[in-house]
């Protein structure tokens, strides 16, 4: 990853995936030029199910969009594909194998984030050397189906043992209506799925939650466009 999208990783609040749950691999495009419009800090392609050669697919129509944009772009679950498109990084979820191997795989200085759940995976994914982490699900989500909402009681905790060193990203449920409870409870930065890709317009609704947000947006910074 170059400096400049370090930087810009540095600063991320708002965090996007382009999710095969919502959009058809047709739609990628479309949906992630109108996320990078509406201020995405950084950018994940998610295809539960799809075959790996779909995704490499996808991912090499996605890549040239989030450099022009200088956001950094992540392969969720597969570090081969990360590698061969030339992401900026790889996502991982608990079971989804080690932050080192991952590390090892793809160009130094790459991202390697990793879902968690709870205080102690959140402690235990910054000890293991992720340069990221999600935390959640915060609500109970259409997103990921059957897993309760761990609520908002954590968030403190995390962001002070953990947000001290690596960005976290709250995720799951959160929406422009909840956004502000979620940032009130603790939360700094936030994935939004759903609640930017059945909007009717994704633009629109990625500029109001980026603004709820804060921080610097990314791409109003001529430092970042290097
Ligand atoms: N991991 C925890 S919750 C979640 C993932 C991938 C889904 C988030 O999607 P949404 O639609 O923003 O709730
Ligand atoms: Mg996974």
């Amino acid at each position: 990853m170059t400096p400049a999208r370090q930087l810009s990783f540095d600063a991320a609040r708002l965090y996007g995936i382009v999710d095969l749950g919502y959009l058809t691999a047709d739609d990628c495009v479309r949906a992630t030029l109108s996320l990078l419009e509406g201020g995405v800090d950084v950018l994940q392609l998610r295809a539960k199910g799809h075959e790996r050669r779909e995704i490499t697919q996808i991912a090499y129509e996605l890549v040239p969009l989030c450099r022009a944009g200088n956001v950094p772009f992540i392969v969720n679950d597969f570090v081969e594909i990360a590698r061969e498109v030339g992401a900026d990084g790889v996502h991982l979820g608990q079971d989804d194998g080690e932050i080192g191997d991952a590390r090892a795989a793809l160009p130094a200085g790459s991202l390697v984030g990793r879902s968690t759940h709870t205080p102690a995976q959140a402690r235990a994914a910054l000890k293991e050397g992720a340069s990221y982490i999600g935390f959640g699900p915060l609500f109970p989500t259409p997103t990921k189906e059957g897993r309760p909402g761990i609520g908002l009681g954590d968030l403190e905790e995390v962001e002070r043992a953990v947000g001290a060193e690596i960005p976290v990203f709250c995720i799951g449920g959160i929406k422009a209506e909840n956004l502000s409870q979620v940032l009130g409870a603790g939360a700094r930065r936030a994935v939004i799925v759903s609640g930017l890709l059945q909007a009717e317009d994704i633009q629109g609704a990625c500029r109001q939650v980026r603004e709820l947000l804060g921080g610097q947006v990314i791409g109003e910074s001529a430092e970042h466009r290097a």
